[in-house]
């Protein structure tokens, strides 16, 4: 199996909503108990972004919340850096608690926050995790070498290339490590980023990342994949040479920011199967499917 949409995309739209956003987009993925969730992004009428859960028994057919889960209002010490929105949340199991990476927005611009939950209900917040201008961070979902990892793109000037970065308690990094850069006259020369938590495979571990290119006034986001050594994470094993998936369909090419496939959530299955939950032209959400093994034979 390459990859498949699902036939009856966008799985989600701001009519699912059950109150008044502009969009609902660009959800973390994480299976808890017997449910499928996704930590959705909801950009609010005023412009600013917070985050609803959407819980499925399928995978397929999610229910949105009535309630916000998370707002930049509940950041108390760290609202000002939450201020302006909280976006893109990777989720993240680690020895039965979930972590929450997420993009803070605010005067300062673009950082890294991290949250931590047991429950989906109450949420530990730990605040930042990265200076400004950081974002696009996942964190693995073990310890390799007796550290945690993490994964984030900060943009140093005009170059926008993917870190690697290790730590002892998931607060303070170090080690930091280059682990991508874009490849140029490509689909992904502007720039890149990590889209999911990694996945453990037998070759090594698995990602997706999303590649930029600018085409006339506006910018086309695509997907592609990755692998990294399973013992060294900082060691890029191979990657895709063209994207996995890319903007096609009406609903890809259509919305607030046209021409946009974005995914920051994705599930494995046990039978090697994996759903992967996109954003289209950051208005909807989408699935698609694949398996591991197509995934990691693009990566030889
Ligand atoms: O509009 C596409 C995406 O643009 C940004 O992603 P990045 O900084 O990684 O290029 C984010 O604002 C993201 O939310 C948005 O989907």
């Amino acid at each position: 199996m390459k990859m498949t949409r699902y036939s009856k995309n966008p799985i989600l739209t701001k009519k699912d909503v059950p109150f008044d956003v502009n969009s609902i987009f660009n959800p973390g993925a994480v299976k808890f108990g017997n449910e499928y969730l996704l930590f959705c992004r909801v950009e609010m009428p005023n412009g600013r972004s917070s985050f609803v859960l959407a819980r499925s028994k399928d995978g397929i057919n999610f229910e949105v919340e009535p309630n916000l889960c998370l707002t930049p209002e509940e950041h108390d010490n760290f609202y000002k850096y939450a201020e302006w929105g909280i976006e893109d949340a990777r989720v993240v199991n680690i020895e039965n608690k979930y972590f929450l990476t997420y993009t803070g927005y605010s005067k300062y611009m673009p950082l890294v926050l991290l949250a931590e939950t047991t429950d989906f209900k109450k949420y530990k917040l730990h605040g930042p995790i990265s200076e400004p201008s950081n974002k696009d961070c996942t964190i693995f979902p073990e310890k390799i070498n007796g550290f945690y990892w993490k994964i984030d793109r900060p943009s140093a000037e005009q170059r926008q290339n993917i870190w690697v970065a290790k730590s002892n308690d998931l607060l303070h990094w170090g080690g930091y490590e280059c682990l991508a850069e874009p490849a140029p006259g490509t689909w992904e020369a502007d720039k890149i980023g990590i889209s999911t938590t990694p996945i453990k495979t037998k070759d090594g571990w698995l990602l997706l990342y999303h590649g930029v290119r600018g085409f006339g006034i506006s910018s086309i986001y695509k997907l592609g994949v990755m692998l990294l050594d399973l013992q060294k994470p900082w060691v890029l094993k191979g990657k895709c040479s063209s994207p996995v998936l890319a903007p096609d369909l009406d609903y890809e090419r259509i919305g607030d920011v046209g021409n946009v496939i974005f995914s920051n959530g994705w599930i494995a299955e046990d039978n090697g199967g994996i759903k992967i939950y996109y954003s289209g032209a950051d208005t909807n959400i989408c699935l698609a499917t694949t398996t591991i093994d197509y995934l990691l034979s693009l990566c030889k």
